[in-house]
């Protein structure tokens, strides 16, 4: 199923503050650690993102006095759920997750970084129009399909699945190597568009 002249699997922000223990616990979230090991070296081609923030971001409640984390502000470019503070540039919760396999990645890519606009996406910032590089750098190397794992499956996973779709990638959510924060019935949320921009579902089993 996987052709490694086309495909690369893209690990979404396996990174301590979304594991057990950390500032955005994702649950279950560490248990994708071993199944993306387990299917890392079918693909030889891997790229790894890495949420990225400076202290202070506007994506994190404690910047905006008087709210409070899960609650939502309107930013310039639309509703942002407010979240607890993680993933600060350097820290140990914005480093990868200690057992995840990363030595073979070819890439990673930051996201996040630009203080006032958060970004779920690996292609995208939620501004919608400030890129990662991520589309171009793909293209470039002549891919066409991803594989999509990692956390969370609601947000950053699912923003990127999108984007991937309207880039032109084929893209395939390997589900058992996903985990979601599931807010409100966001990950529900998150499936229905996934499915109808022809986002492709398996589970590792498939590959
Ligand atoms: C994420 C919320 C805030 C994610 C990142 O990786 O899904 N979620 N920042
Ligand atoms: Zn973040």
């Amino acid at each position: 199923m996987i052709d490694n002249s086309t495909d690369c699997l893209v690990v979404i922000d396996v990174q301590n503050d979304f594991c057990s223990g950390g500032a955005l616990e994702v649950p279950a979230g560490d248990e994708v650690v071993p199944v993306i090991n387990g299917i890392s070296t079918a693909f030889e081609h891997r790229v790894l993102t890495q949420d990225w923030h400076p202290a202070g971001h506007l994506s994190f409640a404690s910047a905006h006095p008087g709210k409070a984390p899960f609650e939502t502000v309107e930013l310039e470019y639309g509703t942002q759920v407010l979240w607890p503070d993680h993933c600060i540039q350097g820290t140990d919760g914005a480093s990868f997750h200690t057992d995840l396999e990363v030595t073979g990645a070819e890439l990673i890519v930051r996201k996040g970084f630009r203080p006032r606009i958060d970004s779920y996406s690996a292609f995208y910032e939620n501004d919608q129009s400030s890129a990662t590089g991520l589309s171009g750098y793909l293209k470039n190397r002549g891919f066409s399909r991803l594989y999509l794992a990692g956390l969370a499956t609601d947000y950053c996973v699912a923003w990127s699945a999108l984007d991937a779709r309207r880039e032109g990638f084929e893209v395939v959510l390997i589900e058992d190597a996903c985990r979601a924060i599931d807010l409100d019935g966001s990950l529900e949320a998150a499936m229905g568009p996934m499915d109808a921009a022809g986002v492709v579902r398996i589970r590792t089993g498939d590959l």
